[in-house]
């Protein structure tokens, strides 16, 4: 059993100092020199041997203070070094060779070489693929890197901190040196070698000095890289202003690759990011693409601090780096655009997927006990969960405080690797309040749910809210305990105006925020002359589900006059849920769908509401999708009634609003400057939104054709070509359409994703054969993790009637799929697997053509570690 337990960390028998690696790069094969100069542990056993970790490598060379050492010295296998007889006390140096095979490295972990351009990848366990060492985070060195390249293909020689020497040397090679000065784990390490282009600034910090900063792009694409410096600009002077962080090398270099696993990595001085992530224009790029660039540009670069200078004493304790930086992403992009719209995004996401997570049978808490491989623990429970518990944290304490507590963290623990206790130990001390009862959101995996009950007594002007809460036992924790639950919540008067009362009794509360401590607990407000509309959990101030039976009326004061305009959000798009829910189980029991009148003038009233920013606009007039509807039910899932019902009531929304939709996008339409701010977007995704509910009124392709005609960036285009696949996917139009983008953008494989993404959803169970279909196209690469996400991954997760078709070929196919693919990359198959992890929430039949998929790949031997905990705690 190769699980990893919190309980067993101790710290290494030795310390690196200093670690001098040379490359020698070739395509089929490299090799890796690695000079390590170690002492061993004051404390540690005289007699422990030196025990590092790797993974299929193969050793070359083995010295030590220069001298070849004995083959009963050491044992080398594909997966560790283990030596024996080091000498007790002093530095000594140890000189490791290794060879690796760049180009059949299609796990995309370690060092690979694909279009020609080496990188690597080595968060959290790549580096034990390039040579043997200490790979855990708490062996901080300071590395000095020499590579040595053909200077023909790979003129560009980088690695993590600072260049301290180039030259050119015989037979057509040359090589470059560089020298990082702050001590960093293993994982933080970066190579890239090939023939780029780049795009360069300078950025002066708050105490005057000057960086470099340069982006490396694929040639060609240069102009496409000016969103992401002036976003990662805008970060470097943000994390200053906000929180006091300067940047502390000359130069900061992010590099775009075409294959990558992830989003992107933080490696010190050296960022490696997907390149969807970095290039954009409006002609290839939405506004959400924008944002995300925004949004990752600065995450990266905000790890320079939260995890590089300090970073994470074992990877259990991996949210205290990612938890941490997700907020303060999130607080970034909140001061750059519009917070609310930008909070009410998060709120969609975290209910979309990590509610999910937390209440299936992949649930475990933001700091785990135990892990069979840490790469699936990359989970939105670590990052957005874990970015909950910081806001939360920022919320008891007040912004303030929650700075003097980071402060202290960053003064404390700067150049160390620390666990979760020590950073919130940072915020008791610098504010004096005690976070024990708190500390529980680290370790208590689950969404808690709050039961709201009200009683309004006129005579006494009181308002007495009962809460409770309740988590539901998840894997390995039946029992639950409270929690601390800060919850804002605030009062709506018959009027529509807000209400204050005179005092609160029952429990402590901060302005709007009740701390909720116990399993049950009643406030009483005092002075409440009438009986009010209660707004709970306002800014989504904690990440838990409420269960309030509030009349219809109530929730439409909310919707119409709450000034949180999260709140106001969650309330519109509550009563539409509902109206959702009651529609599908219409469909299922064969009566007709009737749609509230209400909802619908609420809606189209939001819609046409000048004195609200048209993001929210759009936000509110999104009805739930079909997955929304499904995660609100719960079980017994039947996604053709589902989708039979939004369609129906998305219909007669479209009909009553037509009018007001065909305002909107005729009013919209005007723009012909392209600007990716907030405002612009809000204004496209306004207009967009309406030309859908526009199109469903006129059922007509008509109006779609002739908005991608007009089309004259990314968001507007894709916008049309979706309306039209999805709402009519049989039209000539549809047709010409899709055949005209394909061609438009034959040698984009960025934007053909998007194209592969449109059609890899449209409703219904030919979605599979057109799936399959597209797999032939040539721009499909089953080897790249983009096109592997952007057709099977969207089929897989977005796709509802068409994967989970009733006969079961769906997960047949996805199932075949996983089996090949896992062979080359586990990484990818593992995450792309957990799409089917809420599988028992389906009706039965299908729930047990799912199962039987499950179990066929679970019965493979030969899977991946990776696969093999996704499948067996799925199927547990
Ligand atoms: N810290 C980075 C995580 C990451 C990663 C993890 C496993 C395998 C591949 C990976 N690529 C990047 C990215 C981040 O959260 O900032
Ligand atoms: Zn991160």
């Amino acid at each position: 059993d190769k699980t990893v337990y919190l309980k067993d960390y101790r710290p290494t028998d030795f310390i690196i100092e200093t670690v001098d690696l040379i490359f020698e790069l070739g395509a089929e094969m490299t090799t890796v020199g690695s000079e390590i100069r170690l002492s061993r542990r004051p404390g540690s056993p005289a007699d422990a041997p030196l025990t590092l970790d790797g993974d299929s490598l193969e050793l070359a060379g083995l010295a030590l203070d220069g001298k070849p050492l004995a083959p009963e010295r050491y044992e080398a296998a594909a997966d560790g070094l283990t030596v024996h007889g080091l000498p007790e006390s002093g530095s000594f140096t140890l000189t490791v060779k290794t060879r690796i095979n760049p180009s059949a490295n299609t796990q995309l972990l370690g060092l690979y070489r694909t279009s020609g351009l080496f990188s690597t990848q080595c968060e959290a366990e790549g580096f034990r693929r390039i040579t043997y060492f200490y790979d855990r985070p708490d062996v901080l060195a300071v590395y000095t890197v020499t590579i040595i390249a053909d200077k023909e293909s790979c003129p560009l020689l980088l690695s993590n901190g600072n260049l301290i020497e180039e030259r050119n040397l015989e037979d057509g090679r040359h090589m470059a040196k560089w020298h990082d000065p702050f001590p960093k784990p293993s994982y933080l390490f970066a190579l890239v070698a090939g023939d780029l282009a780049m795009i360069e600034d300078q950025f002066t910090t708050m105490s005057g000095r000057a960086v470099t900063l340069r982006i490396y792009v694929e040639h060609g694409k240069a102009d496409r890289a000016d969103y992401a410096m002036d976003s990662l600009k805008r970060a470097m002077r943000w994390d200053e202003e906000r929180f006091g962080r300067e940047y502390d090398l000359d130069i900061f270099m992010i590099v775009a690759v075409s294959d990558f696993n992830m989003g992107a990595m933080e490696n010190k001085g050296l960022n490696i990011f997907n390149d969807r992530l970095i290039l954009a224009d409006p002609e290839t790029a939405t506004d959400d693409d924008y944002l995300r660039i925004e949004a990752v540009v600065a995450h990266e670069y905000f790890h320079n601090w939260t995890g590089n200078r300090i970073t994470c004493r074992d990877w259990f304790q991996l949210s205290l780096k990612e938890g941490l930086t997700v907020y303060r992403e999130h607080e970034f992009t909140a001061d750059q655009r519009t917070r609310p719209v930008v909070r009410v995004d998060e709120v969609k996401f975290l209910r979309a997927n990590q509610f999910p997570e937390d209440g299936g049978p992949l649930a475990h808490p933001v700091r785990p006990t135990q892990y069979l491989e840490i790469d699936n623990f990359y989970t939105t429970t670590v990052y957005e969960k874990g970015s909950e518990v910081s806001r939360m944290i920022a919320t008891l304490l007040g912004t303030d405080n929650f700075r003097r507590g980071l402060d202290l963290f960053f003064e404390r623990h700067d150049g160390g690797a620390v666990t979760i206790e020590d950073y919130l130990k940072c915020f008791e001390d610098a504010t004096g309040r005690d976070l024990s009862h708190f500390a529980l959101w680290y370790h208590q995996a689950g969404t808690p749910v709050i039961s709201v009950q009200s009683a309004y007594d006129e005579a006494a002007s009181t308002l007495s809210l009962t809460l409770q809460q309740k988590t539901p036992p998840t894997p390995g924790q039946k029992e639950k305990k409270p929690l601390h639950i800060p919850l804002r919540v605030g009062l709506i008067g018959p009027n529509g105006d807000g209400m204050e009362p005179s005092a609160v009794s029952g429990g402590e509360r901060t302005e709007d925020v009740l701390h909720l401590t116990e399993a049950e607990q009643t406030f009483v407000f005092k002075g409440i002359g009438a009986r009010p509309a209660i707004s709970v959990n306002r800014d989504f101030s904690a990440p838990v589900k409420v269960n309030f039976e509030q009349s219809r009326d109530d929730r439409m004061a909310i919707a119409r006059f709450e000034t949180d305009l999260v709140a106001r959000w969650d309330a519109i798009n509550g009563l539409a849920l509902q109206a959702l829910v009651e529609a599908t189980a219409a469909v299922r029991a064969g009566t007709p769908i009737s749609v509230d009148p209400a909802l619908a003038e609420a809606l189209i009233e939001t819609a046409g509401d000048e004195t609200l920013e048209p993001a929210f606009r759009a936000l509110a007039l999104t009805l739930p999708s079909e997955l929304d509807i499904g995660r609100e039910l719960g079980r017994d899932i039947d996604p053709d009634a589902i989708h039979a019902a939004r369609r129906t009531v998305f219909g007669s929304l479209a009909r009553e609003g037509a009018e007001r939709f065909r305002q909107l996008v005729d009013a919209l339409s005007g723009d012909t400057e392209f600007s990716p701010n907030a405002d612009s977007a809000g204004r496209r995704a306004l207009r967009n939104t309406a030309l859908a509910y526009l199109a469903s009124a006129t059922d007509e392709p008509g109006a779609a054709r002739a908005a991608y005609d007009a089309a004259t960036n990314m968001t507007d285009m894709i916008a049309a070509l979706r309306i039209l696949a999805h709402q009519f996917p049989d039209a000539e139009e549809t047709a010409a359409v899709l055949d005209d983008f394909r061609h438009r953008f034959a040698g984009e494989p960025l934007v053909l994703d998007k194209w592969f993404g449109a059609q890899a959803t449209i409703p219904g169970e030919e979605a599979l054969e057109r799936v399959k279909r597209l797999m032939q196209d040539e721009a499909f690469d089953a080897l790249n993790p983009n096109r592997v996400r952007a057709l099977v991954g969207a089929f897989a997760s977005s796709n509802p009637t068409g994967f989970n078709r009733p006969d079961g070929a769906g997960y047949r196919f996805f199932a075949d799929f996983i089996l090949d693919a896992d062979k080359r990359n586990p990484t990818l198959t593992a995450r792309l697997m957990t799409v089917m992890r809420s599988f028992e929430a389906l009706e039965v039949g299908r729930q047990a053509k799912a199962r039987t998929e499950l179990e066929r790949i679970a019965g493979h031997e030969t899977l991946s570690r990776n696969l093999r905990d996704i499948i067996d705690r799925m199927l547990k």
